[in-house]
C-alpha cells in the first residue's frame, strides 16, 4: 500500500480530466504512444486517435463520451479514462471518478478557461481525488508562463506548485527543468527529452523556484521546514517522499508542463503518476467497500454498442472476476459475464480473469447500469457511490422520422438513458410528444445522432410544446340545447348552465343544481362530461381552466333525450358561452435559480429583461466562494434555450434549475402570437 517512503504498484486507474479542449484526447493518446501501446500517435484533427472513437465525437471533433484505454509503463497496468471536457457530458466524467485513483487535470494558460478549471477541481475535492495539473500545450506558451499561479491557483482550493519550469530559447519553450529532479531537459519532438546541463541563468532560477516548491511542501512537514529554515539541503527521497504523501492526502497539487500534441514531458508525467498516485487499497478506503468483501466492482459506464451488445466498464474494487460469474447489483441480478475484455479505446481484446485494480469491460451484464455496485456471490454489497445526474437544462421533443420506428424509438431511448441517466424522457400526453431533456444543445444532438447512427432510428426534433392554458375573467349564464328532428328517433337535450371563473389553481369544478328532475338524474353525468370535452378546446384553441359550471336548468323529452344528447347539449353551451366570458391566455411562470460567478450576475440582469424574467433577488451562493445566485420568474416559454445565454456569459461555467411555480395571464402582442401560432399548427 502507498505509504510514505514507498510507492504504491498494482494496477491503477487514473482519469484524464480538464477543461473543454484542453488537450485530453491528444494527451492520452501521446501516452499510449509513449507506452508502445499504440505505434503512431494519432490526432484529433486526422480523426485519428484511440479516445474518441465513435462516429459522433469523429464528427464533432470533440469528446462525448468517456474513452478508455490500458498500458503498460515500465511492468505496470495503467488504465487512462480520456473524460469530456464539455459541461454538456460531465454526468460521463462525474459518474466515473469515484472509482479512479488520481486524476490528472489537462489546462492551460487561459485565463477564459479558469472558471471551467475551478468547477472541475471542485469535484475532485470534493470527492478527495489526488490530482495534478499537466499545463498542455507549452508549444503555444509565452513567457507569460511565468504567471502560472498567480493564473491558475484561485481555481484551487488545494496549494498548487510548480513542479517544473520552462526554459526558453528566445520566446519559445524548448525545455523544462524538473525541481525535484534538479535536472534539466530539452524538448525533443515525439522522443523522450534529452537531460543537459543544470548552469548559469538556469541554475539560479531553479534554486528560487525550488525553494518556493519546498517552502509549499514544508507547510505540512515541520522536519523539512526546519531544514529549510537551517539552509540544510533536504535529501532528494525526502522530496518526493513528500511530493508522493502531499499529493496523496490532497494537501498539495503539483503543475507538470508539457505538450500532448508533441509528447513532450509526457514521459515525466508517467513517471509522477507512476510514484505518485495511489494504489487501489487506498482508493477502495475512499469510496468505503466493506473490509473483507468478496469481489465488488464499480461499473464507470454501461454502453450498447451497435453489434456486441451490452458492455459494462467496471473498476475491479475487492477479489477477481472470472468470465461467465454472475454479479448482483443491491437492487437486482445485474446478469452474467460474457467475456472479459482489454479496452483501448473502441478496441476490445478478450482477456482472462480480472484481479483487482484492473478496469475492464464486461460483455452482456444486461442489468448493469452506469454507476451500479457489482458484487459476485449471494449478498449485494451497498451501493458506493451514486451520482446524481445534473438537473436538465435543455428539452426537445423527439420523434421517430418514420412511423415504423415508435416503438424502437422507445427502447433506444430507454438504453441510452441508462448509459446516460444525465439525459431522460418523459412522455407528453397532451400533446403527443417524448421530451427528451440534457445538458445542453450538443448533448441533445449527440444523442439524436445516436438514435440514428447507433439504433437505426432517424429522430426529427423541435421544440416541446408549452402547456399553455386559458381561463375567462367574468361569467355568463348560458343554455346549450341540442335537438334534432330526422325521421323516427329524434334527439333532444337542453341544459343551462351558470359559468364562472375561479381563482388561479382551482381547475374545473362541476356542480349540480338541477331542481324537480328537469334534467334527469341519469343525464347529468352526461352533461359534465360534454362539458368537460368542450373545455380541452376552448375559444383559443387551448384547455380552460379555473372555471365553475353549474348545471341549473334544462329539460328533456321522454323518447328523444339520450346521453349523448346530453353531452352534446353541455357541449355546447360552453362553445357558445365562453367566447362571452373574456377568455384569457394563460402561461406556465417557471421559478428559475441561475448560479454564476459574481462577475456575470450583472449580465444576468440584462438578460432576464429580455426574455420577459423577473428578478426576486440575488444572493452569494452557499459554499461557492466568489458565485451568486440569481433568483427570477420567467415564463416556461422564455426559458427555452436561455442555457445556452447563460453559458456564453459565464465562459461556460453558469448554469440554472427551476420548477414550475404558477400559471399567470399573457395579453397583448404575446398572446395574439402565441394563438395565432396555435391556430395555425391546429390548421396544418
Ligand atoms: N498546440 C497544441 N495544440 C494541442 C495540444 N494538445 C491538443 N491540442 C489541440 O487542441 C485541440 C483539442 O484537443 P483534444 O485532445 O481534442 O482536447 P480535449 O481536451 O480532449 O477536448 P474535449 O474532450 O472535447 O474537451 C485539438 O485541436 C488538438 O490538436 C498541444 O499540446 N499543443
Ligand atoms: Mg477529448
Amino acid at each position: 500500500m502507498a505509504q510514505n517512503g514507498t510507492r504504491a504498484t498494482g494496477p491503477r486507474c487514473v482519469a484524464l480530466v480538464g477543461p473543454f479542449q484542453s488537450g485530453k484526447t491528444t494527451l492520452m493518446e501521446a501516452i499510449l504512444a509513449r507506452t508502445g501501446a499504440i505505434a503512431r500517435q494519432g490526432t484529433v484533427e486526422a480523426g485519428t486517435t484511440v479516445g474518441d472513437g465513435s462516429k459522433e465525437a469523429r464528427h464533432h471533433r470533440m469528446s462525448v463520451e468517456l474513452s478508455v484505454a490500458t498500458t503498460t509503463f515500465m511492468d505496470e497496468t495503467f488504465t487512462f479514462l480520456d473524460c469530456p471536457g464539455s459541461v454538456e457530458f460531465a454526468h460521463d466524467m462525474r459518474a466515473a471518478l469515484p472509482a479512479v485513483d488520481a486524476a490528472v487535470v489537462v489546462c492551460e494558460m487561459d485565463e477564459k478557461k479558469v472558471p471551467q478549471l475551478q468547477l472541475i477541481l471542485r469535484e475532485l475535492e470534493d470527492q478527495k481525488i489526488p490530482h495534478f495539473l499537466f499545463l498542455n500545450k507549452i508549444d503555444k506558451a509565452t513567457s507569460t508562463i511565468h504567471d502560472v499561479l498567480a493564473l491558475l491557483q484561485p481555481a484551487s482550493r488545494c496549494k498548487l506548485l510548480l513542479r517544473q519550469i520552462p526554459t526558453f530559447a528566445g520566446d519559445i519553450i524548448t525545455g523544462f527543468v524538473d525541481l525535484a529532479l534538479e535536472r534539466a531537459f530539452v524538448y525533443k519532438e515525439h522522443a523522450p527529452s534529452e537531460v543537459v546541463p543544470l548552469e548559469g541563468e538556469m541554475l539560479d532560477h531553479e534554486k528560487t523556484a525550488r525553494f518556493s516548491m519546498l517552502e509549499t511542501l514544508a507547510d505540512h512537514d515541520d522536519e523539512l521546514m526546519e531544514q529549510l529554515l537551517g539552509d540544510v539541503q533536504p535529501p532528494a527521497d525526502k522530496v518526493f517522499d513528500d511530493l508522493g504523501k502531499e499529493v496523496r492526502d490532497g494537501l498539495v497539487c503539483p503543475i507538470l508542463l508539457g505538450s500532448a500534441i508533441r509528447t513532450n514531458g509526457v514521459l515525466r508525467l508517467l513517471k509522477a503518476i507512476r510514484h505518485e498516485v495511489p494504489d487501489i487499497a487506498t482508493t477502495v478506503k475512499r469510496i468505503g467497500v466493506k473490509p473483507g468483501a468478496d469481489c465488488v466492482a464499480y461499473v464507470l459506464k454501461s454502453l450498447h454498442t451497435a453489434h456486441g451488445g451490452k458492455m459494462s466498464i467496471v473498476r475491479v474494487l475487492s477479489g477477481q472476476i472470472p468470465d461467465s460469474s454472475t454479479f448482483l447489483t443491491p437492487e437486482r441480478e445485474a446478469g452474467r459475464v460474457a467475456g472479459i475484455f482489454k479496452l483501448l479505446g473502441q478496441t476490445t481484446e478478450k482477456r482472462g480473469p480480472a484481479a483487482v485494480g484492473e478496469t475492464i469491460a464486461l460483455g452482456k451484464l444486461d442489468h448493469a447500469n452506469t454507476g451500479d455496485t457489482l458484487t459476485l456471490g449471494k449478498h449485494a454489497h451497498p451501493p458506493l457511490v451514486r451520482t446524481a445526474p445534473l438537473p436538465p437544462v435543455l428539452s426537445i421533443a423527439i420523434g421517430a422520422k418514420e412511423r415504423k420506428d415508435d416503438v424502437k424509438l422507445g427502447q433506444a431511448l430507454h438504453k441510452l438513458i441508462e448509459e446516460d441517466p444525465s439525459l431522460s424522457v418523459v412522455h407528453n400526453a397532451e400533446a403527443h410528444e417524448v421530451v427528451a431533456s440534457g445538458q445542453g444543445e450538443m448533448h441533445l444532438r449527440v444523442a439524436s445522432e445516436r438514435l440514428a447512427d447507433r439504433f437505426g432510428v432517424p429522430v426529427a426534433t423541435r421544440k416541446p410544446t408549452v402547456g399553455y392554458r386559458e381561463t375567462i375573467k367574468k361569467g355568463i349564464v348560458q343554455r346549450g340545447r341540442h335537438k334534432k328532428q330526422s325521421g323516427g328517433h329524434g334527439q333532444y337535450g337542453d341544459v343551462v348552465v351558470d359559468i364562472k371563473p375561479l381563482p388561479r389553481g382551482s381547475g374545473f369544478v362541476f356542480t349540480d343544481e338541477i331542481k324537480g328532475g328537469v334534467v334527469p338524474r341519469n343525464y347529468i353525468p352526461s352533461v359534465e362530461e360534454g362539458v368537460a370535452d368542450a373545455l380541452k378546446h376552448g375559444p383559443l384553441g387551448f384547455q380552460v381552466v379555473d372555471i365553475a359550471v353549474k348545471l341549473i336548468d334544462g329539460s328533456y323529452h321522454t323518447v328523444d333525450s339520450s346521453d349523448m344528447a346530453f353531452q352534446l347539449a353541455g357541449r355546447l353551451a360552453i362553445h357558445e358561452g365562453l367566447p362571452q366570458c373574456q377568455p384569457v391566455l394563460l402561461e406556465p411562470i417557471y421559478q428559475v435559480e441561475i448560479v454564476c460567478p459574481s462577475e456575470a450576475t450583472a449580465k444576468m440582469n440584462a438578460l432576464m429583461s429580455g426574455r420577459r424574467g423577473q428578478i426576486l433577488g440575488f444572493d452569494t451562493r452557499e459554499g461557492w466562494p466568489g458565485w451568486d445566485v440569481v433568483r427570477v420568474q420567467m415564463p416556461e416559454t422564455e426559458i427555452g434555450d436561455l442555457i445556452v445565454e447563460v453559458r456564453s456569459a459565464t465562459a461556460g461555467v453558469g448554469s440554472y434549475t427551476c420548477k414550475f411555480d404558477h400559471m399567470a395571464e399573457v395579453t397583448g402582442r404575446t398572446a395574439e402570437q402565441i394563438v395565432a401560432a396555435k391556430k395555425a399548427a391546429a390548421a396544418a
